[in-house]
């Protein structure tokens, strides 16, 4: 039960849209203790991982019609196109950095775009390629029960879901607001929409300049 075996990114294996190969770089380290970091060249702190069990580990997946992302801190910042993009991609290949990082050889023999998932630091690429992968496969057609649901989070790209509510009608002195009680579509329908431009306006106000 490892964090490919949840949710979607299961629905998705077990209905043949995707399947996933693990590949540990130490597989393919040379010497009796599976070394695969030395340190940098030039000092620093840290270990840098060396080229070529990264090389070699790569290589042994990879297809004529590979695409070879690199999850790094210093890559161009992933984003709903980004995803929908890698999506129409036929074999992705995920290499995730540790430590410092990887020989920067390695990266340019081996390696099509660098991507980051966001300005902060995390400790590997492993989370960071996990967060890929589930954004990635929303976008494989059959992975998603009501294909309604997608279009509408890449439709309104750029703008907040409104609140959501269901029984019962009151809950710790809380009402359901009266519109959705209703039954008024039209109604619900403009509630919906200023609820939803409403938050997006307080909490990203970039999102909305963006939209316009
Ligand atoms: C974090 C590796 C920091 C190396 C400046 C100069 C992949 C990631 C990662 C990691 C350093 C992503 C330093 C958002 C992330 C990842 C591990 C370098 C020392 N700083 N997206 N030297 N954030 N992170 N730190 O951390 O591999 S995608």
């Amino acid at each position: 039960m490892g964090p490919l075996d949840v949710s979607m990114i299961k629905r998705a294996q077990d209905r043949g849209i995707i399947s996933f190969d693990l590949v540990n770089i130490r597989d393919f380290a040379l010497d009796k203790h599976k070394t695969v970091d030395d340190r940098p060249y030039g000092g620093g702190p840290g270990m840098v991982l060396k080229p070529q069990p990264v090389v070699d580990a790569i290589r042994s997946v990879r297809r004529a019609d590979s695409h070879v992302v690199y999850l790094s801190p210093q890559g161009r910042v992933l984003n709903a196109s980004i995803c929908k993009e890698l999506a129409e991609r036929s074999h992705l290949i995920l290499l995730c950095g540790h430590y410092e990082g990887i020989d920067a050889r390695a990266v340019s023999l081996e390696v099509d775009e660098e991507i980051s998932i966001g300005d902060y630091v995390l400790t590997s690429g492993a989370p960071a390629a996990l967060v890929l992968l589930d954004a990635v496969i929303r976008f494989l057609p059959g992975t998603i029960g009501h294909p309604e649901a997608v279009k509408q989070d890449s439709f309104e790209e750029g703008i907040f879901d409104n609140l959501h509510y269901t029984r019962p009608p009151e809950f710790e002195g809380l009402s359901v607001p009266e519109v959705l009680m209703s039954g008024h579509h039209g109604e619900i329908e403009k509630w919906k929409k200023k609820q939803a431009l409403e938050k997006t306006g307080k909490v990203r106000p970039d999102l909305i300049r963006q939209s316009l």
